[in-house]
């Protein structure tokens, strides 16, 4: 079964970012838990931003799991990248993931790399990029399996890195890495902008697919714009799919709306 999760952030950095709850991560587990979210997903900006006893007794007293921990802190706010062409920055940046996966790991959430991937240009090339990247890939992968977790490696859109794009680059990019503990992050505003048919898509990633974040065609939340969600649901659930669909959106027209929309989505679409 598909579980529910929404994102909150606690990043000053990332204030016009796709995030639906803000600040205050109490309140926010509090109204994820009344509104039936089985899980949040937590973008922080480190590892030390919240404390893991008061996580656990939060998640404890609201009957949810932890989902998942973003690292584009990593990126947003001390400028990292697992692409730097400076090895030192390389190893801050994997430094940083893997405090980040210390502060998941515990409580069973694995650790998404998003903006941390980077980009290729200038003395870069793609192949050399795409080899760091895949050492980065390696490591960290093996790194999250100490707590039983995977790491999940999530595609962009062009706009956002040039590395890889869709999910059939992102298998390929899995079957060329050492180890199998990396998943795929499905991000349908990602996807919708890079793939000619998000159904295929999907069922190209099965196996592959470890989180999705769960929004529509311009980043509301889902139901707020184009996304065709039925194409979507049946996708996911003939691949197995049995991770969580995460609400990644714009606190559109704001936080509470946001994730009261996307839950009566989920229910509607992937629940069951
Ligand atoms: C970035 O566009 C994104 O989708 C996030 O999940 C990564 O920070
Ligand atoms: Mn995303």
């Amino acid at each position: 079964m598909i579980k529910s999760a929404v994102t909150i952030s606690l990043v000053d950095e990332a204030r016009s970012g796709p995030f639906v709850f803000w600040d205050d991560l109490a309140a926010a587990c509090k109204r994820a838990a009344e509104l039936g979210y089985n899980a949040v997903e937590i973008f922080a900006p480190g590892p030390d931003a919240v404390d893991s006893s008061e996580l656990a007794s939060l998640l404890e007293d609201n009957k949810l799991d932890l989902a998942a921990v973003g690292t584009g802190a990593g990126m947003v706010k001390h400028g990292l990248s697992l692409t730097s062409t400076d090895a030192d920055q390389r190893a801050k940046a994997i430094g940083f993931v893997q405090s980040m996966i210390d502060f998941g790991g515990p409580f069973g959430a694995p650790a998404i790399i998003g903006s941390m991937q980077g980009k290729w240009g200038g003395e870069l090339s793609k192949d050399a990029a795409l080899n760091l990247l895949r050492d980065a890939l390696n490591q960290l992968g093996e790194y999250a399996a100490k707590y039983s977790t995977p790491l999940i490696y999530e595609p962009l859109n062009r706009y956002e890195t040039n590395l890889i794009c869709t999910v059939a680059d992102g298998v390929e990019l899995m079957k060329s890495l050492s180890m199998d503990n990396v998943k795929l992050l499905a991000d349908l505003f990602h996807l919708q902008i890079e793939e000619v048919d998000l159904a295929d898509a999907i069922r190209a990633g099965a196996g592959y697919i470890g989180h999705v974040h769960f929004v529509d065609s311009n980043r509301r939340p889902a139901g707020c714009g184009h996304m065709d969600y039925g194409p979507i649901a049946a996708a996911l659930k003939e691949i197995g799919y049995d991770r969580y669909a995460s609400a990644e959106a714009f606190p559109w027209p704001d936080p509470d709306a946001a994730a009261v929309q996307t839950i009566k989505m989920f229910n509607e679409y992937l629940q069951g």
